[in-house]
């Protein structure tokens, strides 16, 4: 669709239309503007003969095609993103004198990169791994990045430290393996020997590293940033996303299979659901501590492997960002955005955390390299919405062109412009924090406790969450060779829980050590993904229909699905549409071939003539997996006798019935709650 016809959602739409282009219905040209009469055939000395150096229009095509490719992410090369909005709920300006933190009547544009950390750009999506969760803001003052994870803490304590921890995570160099995976020998000696990672691999091997969506899960600034309001007063503050459907997860049998049935399951699900209108929200929540309130907590709050627990340090909801419009273009728009914890505006500031301070470099030079120079920030996708003048000239593929003869400061032919503002008029003045020290290669003592919030975390897990987490670190220490590595993380873990380390260690053939555990008692039920959000809200259900089905009944239940927002989708033998007992006819939307169970958040076997022996056993594979992954399953009238029959019925979350308002209203409910874990446990 022509974007020229439509009205455009905000300014920086507007300002990305100037970029866009439709080929559809013109004639092909070279870049040169050059109409071509010929595309198939290379210019030849003679039909057989060989090409000829003149055929500028094959050299031009071809030179372009051998250079589309730019270098991946180092990190995070995994990744999709769409266009959004941001509206602020109340105005911050107690804590900041950010433009879009204060002014609740404007809209700031959006746009937003998930992303897998470990594996490259071709890799599949449901491993387990931190996301990025990486927000632009495209605000009058200019561009605030928010480069944050689904995880609020990170592996590490100093940037200096990020080369090793990446090359330990990444597959190993001698043979590059494994692909997007932590579970081998180089990650877990890192861990071992790098013991300030416990918090986060308590969070890396829980159910948040395997998310069910983009769409469900939380963002965290992860670092302590620095607000500052209009009288220089400044606060430290931790930013959150709370996803509006709630954070859930998919089970680890099922993120596998995902993986190979449908390695874009993730980026589908993004695409799919703004092409729908089912717009992704995500509320945006601050925690503030007063600067004077520093040294009051057990951690030190510039220490980036600390979260601040939500019942002591309370989480302010004070916006909302709704993905509204996805991409035109993958590579013009998400691989060619720029994020950078550094773009800051006036208001919001950072602090000495030193993993924010390392990457304050890293990220301006990966994009030189990336991005082929330093003219990235013209790029449609990085250009500010706000005008934006200085002296900075030239560079590889520069677009602007700046008049005139003047490009250094200070200056008298233009009065010294472009000229510099003053705080009052939005000049950038970074807070008169005051420093002093000595220059020492060091860790701050209150940075030495790494264990406590490890077992916070543990102590916050349900019964079901933490047996996931034992099955994680069984599953990646079973892939792991080397024993003494095995025996040094089971080791550590007895750091955090006697119970975990024991759990796994058995699993892996090892004994916990004899001593050990922690006396930290205390939890935070806001880690627990047991007490988050619980909606039908798209949801996908796989429905099971064979010939001669009952008509009105499935229409009624399809009617409540569309009130509550669950998206049914049919599954039958074949394609083409399929005839109910009444004359209705449904149209089939997947076959056994091209779909699975795990693509699907519940299946419902809705009745039909399900005696065809390979109908059948389609069917009962759609209900063992749903069972195996703990989703809800639901039957009616040959459904249900197909459910008895393979004693799926008398379970949680297993709902039959042949009433049609009873049944919906039951299964949706089902559906709401999203897993049963009590199967688990009988
Ligand atoms: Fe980073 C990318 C998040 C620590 C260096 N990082 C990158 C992205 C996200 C994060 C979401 C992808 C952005 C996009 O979609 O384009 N990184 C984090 C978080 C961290 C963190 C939450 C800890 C709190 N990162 C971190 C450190 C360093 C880097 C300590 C280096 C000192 N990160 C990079 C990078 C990347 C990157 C190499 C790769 C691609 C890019 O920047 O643009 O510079």
């Amino acid at each position: 669709m022509s974007d020229q016809n439509r009205e455009h959602k905000n300014k920086k739409d507007a300002q990305l239309e100037k970029d866009r282009v439709e080929d559809k219905g013109k004639k092909l040209t070279t870049n040169q503007g050059l109409k071509m009469a010929e595309d198939e055939f290379s210019l030849k000395a003679g039909e057989r003969g060989p090409t000829l150096m003149e055929d500028f229009h094959f050299r031009e095509k071809m030179t372009h095609f051998d250079h589309e490719r730019i270098p991946e992410r180092i990190v995070h090369a995994r990744g999709f993103a769409a266009h959004g909005e941001f509206e602020l709920y109340k105005s911050m300006e107690k804590y900041t004198k950010a433009d879009f933190l204060t002014d609740t009547s404007k809209k700031t544009p959006t746009f937003v990169r998930f992303s897998t950390v470990a594996g490259n750009r071709g890799s599949a999506e449901t491993v387990r791994d931190a996301r990025g969760f990486a927000t632009k803001f495209y605000t009058e003052e200019g561009n605030y990045d928010l480069v944050g994870n689904n995880i609020p803490v990170f592996f590490i304590q100093d940037a200096i430290k990020f080369p090793d921890l990446v090359h330990a995570l990444k597959p190993e160099p001698h043979n590059e393996m494994p692909q997007a995976a932590s579970a081998h020998d180089t990650f877990w000696d890192f861990i071992a020997n790098n013991q300030e990672s416990a918090h986060m691999v308590m969070w890396a091997m829980s159910d948040r590293a395997i998310p069910r969506s983009f769409r469900m899960m939380e963002g965290f600034g992860v670092h302590t940033f620095r607000l500052v309001n209009a009288q220089d007063e400044s606060f430290f503050v931790k930013f959150h996303w709370k996803p509006v459907l709630g954070t859930h997860s998919v089970v680890w049998d099922e993120a596998q299979k995902i993986n190979g049935k449908d390695p874009d399951f993730h980026r589908g699900d993004l695409w799919n659901s703004i092409e729908e209108g089912d717009y992704p929200e995500y509320e945006l929540g601050i925690q503030v501590i007063p600067e004077e309130d520093e040294f009051k907590f057990d951690f030190d709050v510039l220490d980036p492997t600390k979260l601040w627990p939500e019942e002591d340090v309370p989480v302010e909801i004070i916006g909302k960002m709704t993905l509204n419009r996805n991409v035109d273009n993958v590579f013009a728009e998400t691989e060619q955005v720029a994020f950078h914890p550094g773009h800051v505006v006036p208001g919001i500031d950072f602090t000495n955390d030193p993993l924010l301070q390392g990457r304050l470099f890293s990220y301006t030079d990966t994009q030189l390299i990336r991005l082929g120079g330093p003219n990235f920030h013209e790029l449609p996708i990085n250009r500010p919405v706000c005008p934006f003048h200085n002296n900075q000239r030239d560079g590889y593929g520069r677009h602007t062109i700046n008049k005139g003869p003047v490009s250094y400061h200070k200056n008298s032919l233009w009065d010294n412009t472009p000229e510099t503002a003053s705080k009052e008029e939005g000049g950038y003045e970074h807070y008169h924090e005051k420093v002093e020290g000595r220059k020492v290669r060091a860790r701050s003592e209150s940075f030495k406790d790494h264990f406590s919030q490890a077992t916070l975390f543990w102590n916050s897990m349900s019964e079901p969450e933490k047996q996931h987490i034992i099955n994680a670190f069984s599953f990646e220490l079973g892939k792991v060779e080397s024993e003494s590595v095995r025996k040094q993380v089971v080791d550590m873990f007895a750091n955090v829980s006697m119970d975990l380390a024991k759990g796994f260690a058995d699993n892996i053939g090892l004994e916990a050590p004899s001593n050990g555990g922690s006396d930290v008692t205390k939890s935070s039920p806001a880690l627990s993904q047991e007490n988050t959000v619980k909606s039908p809200k798209t949801r996908k259900v796989a429905v099971i229909v064979g010939e001669g089905f009952k008509g009105n009944a499935l229409n009624d239940i399809f009617n409540t699905f569309k009130s509550e927002g669950v998206a049914a989708e049919i599954v039958s033998n074949k394609q083409g549409k399929l005839k109910g007992e009444d004359g209705t006819e449904v149209a089939i939307d997947h076959t056994f071939q091209t779909a699975d169970p795990v693509l699907f958040d519940a299946v419902y076997i809705a009745g039909g003539d399900l005696n065809n022996k390979s109908f059948k056993q389609s069917a009962v594979y759609y209900a063992s997996e749903a069972f195996k992954h703990f989703k809800p399953i639901g039957g009616s009238f040959e459904g249900t006798q197909l459910l008895k029959e393979n004693d799926f019925t008398d379970h949680k979350g297993v709902v039959v019935g042949d009433d049609a308002s009873t049944f919906a209203s039951d299964f949706v409910e089902a559906i709401a709650a999203h897993r049963h874990w009590s199967r688990e446990l009988v």
